[in-house]
């Protein structure tokens, strides 16, 4: 399996996240990307690669060119401001105080284009988020070129943001670009699935009218668990893309032979739908040491995840999401990287 990685991820090193009313050290920073890449070639995925520039075409797709832009100056324009930390969103467009407008103030724009306060903008960001992207465009690429799994080291991670929306770590949602290339590169349907222990909200919110992409997550349940306003069973997708949208929440304390059933039923609708690739957003914060997250998967589970997904005979273009805090994330990906390839 061929892996893309870059350097750039290391822009991404903001200083602090709004958790809990304090300003803490973001539980995701570079160290992620190291373990993460340690993991996999102590596991022998040694075929690293660089990923190529790829130009903004291919996002613009799927999001928003206003939103984009916003990525590219917003720390400049927070900087040009006066403001001395980081670029944190305080007011937000919401239940009866909607507009369609942005505003022109750099601390209005931040609420307009964000779903949660947690994440700031800090310098380099925006290179990291389209490094990341270009890492998973990379991956797609490998895919389009007739090879059956690659795996990108996606960081920043991508699949809370939305077309014109970033948070929960999130910027460029790299899941969506690369579905949109291998869309546009000769897939007619193409399948996202997200094991991320947070529900994809950002990909629903790209992928909920469209009919040639089927996403699926499995995840905390919203009652409990952030992104908390979407990830209910109940949204199926609308327009072309009704019945195309397949949420799994699940509660707290989940162990691997429920988190299974679930994964094992996607994969059928995915296999119903006919895709011809899948993306798969594979966060491991599903492990039982992860700080901010309820499942209990062990690092074994990873394996057999890998396993079951490879079961389905569909091209796997794996990106990395989420999972923090320990160096078992390391691990815990580079088994889901064997099991695919058992
Ligand atoms: N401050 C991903 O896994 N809530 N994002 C954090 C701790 C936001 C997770 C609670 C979690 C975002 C890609
Ligand atoms: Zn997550």
């Amino acid at each position: 399996m061929r892996v893309f990685y870059s350097e750039k991820h290391k822009l991404r090193d903001a200083k602090t996240e709004l958790h809990g009313g304090l300003l803490v050290k973001p539980f995701e920073g570079p160290f992620r990307a190291e373990w993460v890449l340690a993991g996999v070639q102590e596991a022998g995925f040694t075929d690293v690669h660089a990923p190529a520039d790829h130009g903004l075409e291919t996002a613009l797709k799927v999001h928003d060119a206003g939103y984009l832009d916003f990525l590219r100056t917003c720390w400049d324009r927070w900087e040009a401001h006066g403001f001395e930390g980081e670029a944190i969103p305080t007011s937000f467009p919401c239940r009866r105080s909607q507009t369609a407008r942005v505003p022109k103030n750099i601390d209005g724009a931040l609420g307009y284009y964000t779903n949660s306060a947690e994440t700031a903008i800090s310098k380099g960001t925006y290179e990291a988020a389209i490094a990341s992207m270009d890492v998973a465009l990379s991956g797609a690429d490998w895919l389009n070129a007739g090879n059956r799994f690659a795996f990108s080291l996606c960081r920043p991670p991508g699949h809370h943001a939305g077309r014109d929306l970033f948070g929960g770590y999130c910027f460029v949602n790299n899941a969506a670009v690369a579905a949109q290339s291998l869309l546009d590169q000769g897939a007619k349907k193409v399948a996202i699935l997200d094991v991320d222990f947070h529900h994809g909200n950002g990909t629903q919110d790209i992928t909920y009218q469209r009919g040639d992409i089927f996403f699926a997550s499995l995840h905390g349940e919203p009652q409990d668990a952030f992104p908390y306003f979407l990830g209910y069973a109940d949204e199926t997708g609308e327009g072309e893309g009704e019945g195309l949208n397949a949420n799994y929440p699940l509660p707290r304390g989940t162990p691997w032979d429920v988190w299974a059933k679930a994964l094992a039923h996607s994969l059928e609708r995915i296999r119903a739908y006919g895709a011809e690739a899948i993306v798969v957003s594979l966060g491991v914060d599903t492990f039982e040491k992860d700080p901010i997250s309820f499942f209990k998967l062990k690092s074994d589970d990873y394996i057999r995840m890998g396993e079951m997904i490879a079961q389905s005979g569909i091209p796997v273009l794996t990106l990395l999401e989420g999972g923090y805090g320990v160096p078992e994330i390391g691990l815990n990906v580079a088994n889901m990287l064997k099991g695919l390839e058992a």
